[in-house]
């Protein structure tokens, strides 16, 4: 067996943060996992190197389903962003190990391929409809099938998704929150006119996706997926913060847009009712935020028993460990739907050398033994750790808002 013989934590910020646990055995194989928690790195850092890493030397790398097991029962305090990045972070470097060993990619040891790529989805935005679908019609040129479009709302600067860099977006910019304003009005107003004017001029076969990102009421939700049906979108995501998840009711009643929801998730029981009751058409939970392949595995069967596909977050705060992590899985199982992918930086991507690559609106995740993404430590510790924080919103009011 190839027995855990230690474990640590590479903290690096080429252009923004990213947590990596590295876990070495006696072969002298070892596996990398990603443990990055967008604004609250340093928490999930501390909680593998106090209270997981002691735990998992002598371990058999081999046996990942019982080491899962041991992390989540045993630290008691069960679930939350935290813990399950963490034991995410493990997960992941195990499969890797595993994968190593065998000298197969991670997606064979899952099952075989299901499909021959990953169908991914790029961001267009821009403050103005025309710049936004500028920006679309670009990522069309490189081939991309599917497409995320957020514009700029009139009267409103800072909107959630527009960015100043058209290539790359990056929300936590900041050494403390940066405020933002909201109007649930005139983003109402302003978003129908948007998918409007995007069909007129993209023609029908692109996918078109859309993220509210957690700003609306369910009726509101309603309203907006009903305004947004002419333009038939892939779908419309996070429409309303969703601890609530009965409230997802609602939003189905009205509309027959099709609904995503996840991205902050960790773990099968914040959507087994949005699942369960089929109030979802896509769940977005990520294998770094949602306890790693493992977990995510068993939450795409569930999922697949009642109609509802993956869509797994691929912001740029997942680093390119948890990037190749999700297109192993996303080869792997049935009921696929689409891939977030926000390209990372050349900074990034030099840190995190990796065999996946895109082409024809697809990422492959290459046929590299293991996770097939590896860390350049010396390149790693030229970026030191810098406090970076999400916005906030506040409405017209100053009353505080969903970001
Ligand atoms: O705001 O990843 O769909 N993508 C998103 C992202 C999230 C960030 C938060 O860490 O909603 O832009
Ligand atoms: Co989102």
């Amino acid at each position: 067996m190839p027995k855990i013989i230690a474990a640590k934590t590479i903290v690096t910020c080429p252009g923004r943060n990213f947590v990596t646990l590295k876990i070495m055995t006696d072969e002298g194989v070892y596996g990398i996992g990603d443990a990055t928690l967008n604004g609250r790195e340093p928490a999930v850092e501390a909680y593998l190197s106090e209270h997981v890493i002691p735990c998992l030397i002598g371990r058999d790398a081999h046996q990942i389903e019982d080491i899962w097991q041991y992390l989540y029962r045993g630290a008691y305090w069960r679930r939350g962003p935290v813990t399950m990045a963490a034991i995410a972070a493990v997960d992941m470097a195990l499969w890797d190990i595993k994968g190593k060993i065998a000298g197969l990619p991670v997606y064979q040891l899952l099952g075989g391929a299901c499909r021959t790529g990953v169908m991914v989805y790029g961001h267009a935005n821009g403050e103005t409809i025309e710049e936004t679908l500028d920006n679309a019609a670009h990522y069309a040129e490189q081939g991309y099938k599917a497409i995320r479009l957020q514009t700029g709302v009139p009267g409103m600067s800072g909107t959630y998704g527009v960015s100043k860099d058209k290539m790359f977006y990056e929300p936590a910019d900041s050494d403390l929150p940066k405020e933002t304003i909201w109007s649930t009005e005139r983003y109402l107003r302003s978003t129908p006119a948007l998918f409007e004017a995007a069909r007129l001029r993209l023609g029908d076969d692109l996918h078109l996706l859309h993220d509210v990102h957690h700003r609306l009421t369910p009726i509101e939700a309603g309203r907006l997926g009903k305004d947004l049906e002419p333009y038939r979108l892939f779908w419309m995501e996070d429409a309303t913060p969703a601890e609530n998840q009965a409230s997802f009711r609602i939003i189905r009643q009205h509309t027959t847009t099709p609904l995503a929801v996840g991205e902050i998730f960790n773990s099968i029981w914040d959507c087994k009712q949005l699942i369960e009751e089929q109030l979802i058409d896509y769940i977005r939970a990520t294998a770094v935020h949602a306890g790693g392949i493992t977990h995510l595995k068993k939450l795409a069967a569930f999922a697949d028993l009642h109609h509802v596909r993956t869509g797994c977050h691929g912001a740029t705060d997942l680093s390119p460990v948890c990037m190749g992590a999700a297109l192993h899985f996303d080869l792997s199982i049935p009921n696929f739907g689409v891939q977030e992918y926000m390209r990372h930086t050349p900074e990034t991507d030099a840190v995190f050398p990796h065999a996946y690559t895109f082409s024809d609106g697809m990422l492959h995740p290459g046929d590299a033994p293991g996770l097939g993404v590896d860390i350049d430590e010396d390149l790693a510790a030229k970026y030191p750790y810098k406090r970076a924080y999400l916005p906030i919103a506040r409405r017209l009011d100053g009353s505080m808002h969903d970001w």
